[in-house]
């Protein structure tokens, strides 16, 4: 970090910043540490804006998706997928419930595409 004072002898701050970034948010820690600061850590959340269904990330909801949840919720063995947008039910679990939904607005079957919707999480 760096201070300087401006014109009207305000303290400026320019500070050196690390961040991890662990895909759903970004911390900042400040390293410095005088006089006036203590280490500071800032957290910023980044929201996100992901379409639900689309485990797979790549824009569209289809049966590729459906087939990749149902395997995930069946635990099968290294399926990834972005569970963000799998928690279809929004209960903060990615299980079979969800991967019902899936199936069934794949399916066509009425008022499931109420749940297909790009959310900001
Ligand atoms: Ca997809
Ligand atoms: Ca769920």
């Amino acid at each position: 970090m760096v201070c300087s004072k401006d014109s009207d002898h305000n303290v400026v701050e320019t500070v050196d910043t690390t961040f991890t970034d662990d895909g759903n948010k970004r911390t900042y820690v400040d390293s410095f540490s005088g006089t006036s600061f203590e280490n500071q850590t800032i957290t910023v959340n980044m929201a996100e804006e992901v379409l639900m269904g689309d485990v797979n990330s790549n824009g569209t909801v289809d049966s590729i998706d459906a087939m990749l949840l149902s395997r995930y919720a069946a635990a099968w063995v290294n399926i990834v997928i972005d569970l963000k947008s799998a928690d279809l039910n929004g209960d903060d679990t990615v299980d079979n419930a969800d991967a019902m939904i899936l199936a069934r607005y794949i399916a066509g079957w009425e008022g499931y595409d109420a749940y297909i919707v790009t959310k900001t999480v």
